[in-house]
């Protein structure tokens, strides 16, 4: 290494230094906020949701709503975007709904229900499957069910899972998807606070938890996807137990098609199965919707397959990992709209 030998060693560190600055500078999503400003690289944080949210719908005003369906532990706003037709009136069109980030590591979880909401609105107008099925639907989006987990994550420790509720014992933290009420308590899930399947001392003990169940239940759901990352699964329920669910063939069916279509994108493969099949675990989000109102919905896996990199996913595959899954929900999308509109209330 020769010409290395020649540049001297304080020179070499000064380079060093240099070039860490910069690659630690580019390609960051920053949100101008300055030094302290927590940031996530390319992944979006809790400001920068909230910011852009507000800002697709100030620019797209007939389409697009933002509204907040409660507040986090620590008082943060849930946002939810509402993209339809005649945005401001709530009309008889089959309702669709995708939610994000219940798990605060899971930062994919967010970016895909987030770039799914910003290309509807976006594209509505240019392409002609997009503005047919905003026209023809509401389609609701929450990407971040739990900014409170989610912003712990990005500040103080990446593989936080659970919200941020003090347990009042030192332990912070229920995990979010096992406090929904449909066979709360039951298996895989824990009463021990210190968990990360802790499910709360009740059923929806948790004002996240509370905010997605009041916000589903004055809305007339058609479907619903829940996004979590990682192993690229489609689940559906049941997952509290291995018996099949009542409507097994049309979840199944479902759950088949929304693969296919991922996997025609970028020929990468969700395995669709029971969610019970990955393992039982009781109170999470679909499981509630499915029991209590026998809506089809699903849990899906994003990527990456296995635990190297796990939660982790490399800031490159943000990008085809959002357009394999829109494909995906463009189809639930159709798939609501096909089964008829719903009764005026
Ligand atoms: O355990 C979960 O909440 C989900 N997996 S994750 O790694 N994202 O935490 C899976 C929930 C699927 N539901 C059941 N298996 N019941
Ligand atoms: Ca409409
Ligand atoms: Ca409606
Ligand atoms: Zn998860």
């Amino acid at each position: 290494m020769k010409s290395r030998a020649n540049i001297p060693t304080r020179m070499r560190l000064a380079l060093a230094a240099i070039i860490a600055t910069l690659l630690l500078a580019g390609g960051r999503c920053d949100n101008g906020g300055g030094p302290g400003t927590p940031d996530a690289g390319l992944y979006h944080t809790y400001a920068e949701i909230n910011d852009e949210l507000h800002k697709l719908a100030a620019a797209h005003a007939q389409i697009a709503q933002v509204s907040s369906i409660g507040k986090s532990v620590e008082g943060r706003d849930l946002w939810a975007i509402k993209i339809s037709d005649n945005v401001a009136q709530d009309e008889p069109e089959a309702e669709t709904v995708f939610l994000g980030g219940h798990h605060a590591r899971e930062w994919i979880a967010v970016d895909v229900p987030f770039l799914i909401a910003s290309h509807l609105v976006n594209q509505y107008g240019t392409d002609t499957t997009v503005t047919r099925l905003v026209n023809q639907s509401e389609i609701w989006i929450v990407p971040m069910v739990n900014p409170d987990g989610h912003q712990y994550s990005v500040t103080t420790d990446r593989l936080w899972r659970k919200n941020r509720r003090n347990n009042g014992d030192g332990t912070f933290g229920v995990d979010l998807n096992r406090n929904y009420s449909y066979q709360w308590g039951g298996p895989g899930s824990s009463g021990d606070t210190f968990s990360e399947i802790y499910r709360g001392p009740s059923a929806f003990s948790e004002p996240e938890t509370q905010a997605v169940r009041d916000f589903l239940q004055q809305r007339q759901t058609r479907a619903l996807i829940s996004y979590h990352n990682f192993s690229q699964l489609v689940l559906y329920p049941w997952g509290y137990t291995n018996a099949p669910a009542p409507d097994e063939p049309l979840l199944q069916n479902l759950a088949v098609a929304i693969a296919d279509r991922i996997r025609v994108v970028h020929a990468v493969t969700y395995t669709p199965q029971q969610s019970s099949d990955l393992y039982l675990a009781s109170g999470d989000t679909t499981d509630w919707l499915y029991g209590e109102y026998r809506v089809p919905n699903f849990t899906i896996e994003l990527r990456p397959r296995s635990s190297f990199p796990g939660f982790e996913l490399p800031e490159n595959e943000i990008t085809p990992t959002f357009e394999e899954n829109l494909s995906a929900a463009l189809f639930l999308i159709d798939w609501a709209i096909q089964q008829g509109t719903p009764p005026t209330i």
